[in-house]
């Protein structure tokens, strides 16, 4: 996608703190963090959003989810809690149109996800 900029990141076209990369996905601390740890994890592949993904996207989706693990345990967060969110479409706060999981931790987080 040209004027996505997660796939800019993907490529390597615009920077980013890397915290983990494979051959299909990527994760990178935000460049606006809401907690000591946030780290954002995509595919390299581009998906506008999560309902893109679909069945034949299985073994993606929870190798996306395994990464995020992988981030929270490396990033020190696993023992005390952390919290994956994905937001989607409009009402879901989505505001980059390309799939990721948020990595927040570090501090105590809210009951309130909205
Ligand atoms: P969302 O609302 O779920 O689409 O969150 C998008 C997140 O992406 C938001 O927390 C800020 C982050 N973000 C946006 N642009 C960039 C960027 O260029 N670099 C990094 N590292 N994060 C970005």
């Amino acid at each position: 996608m040209n004027d996505c900029i997660f796939c800019k990141i993907a490529a390597g076209e615009i920077p980013c703190t890397s915290v983990f990369e494979d051959e299909r996905a990527l994760a990178f601390r935000d460049i606006n963090p809401q907690a000591p740890v946030h780290v954002l994890v995509i595919p390299r592949k581009h998906y506008k959003n999560l309902t893109a993904l679909d069945a034949s996207d299985h073994d993606l989706m929870r190798h996306l989810l395994h990464v995020a693990n992988v981030v929270a345990i490396e990033e020190g967060i696993a023992m005390d809690g952390y919290r994956v969110a994905v937001n989607c479409g409009l009402q879901g706060g989505q505001v980059v149109q390309h799939v990721h999981f948020h990595v927040l931790g570090g501090r105590q987080l809210s009951g309130e996800l909205g």
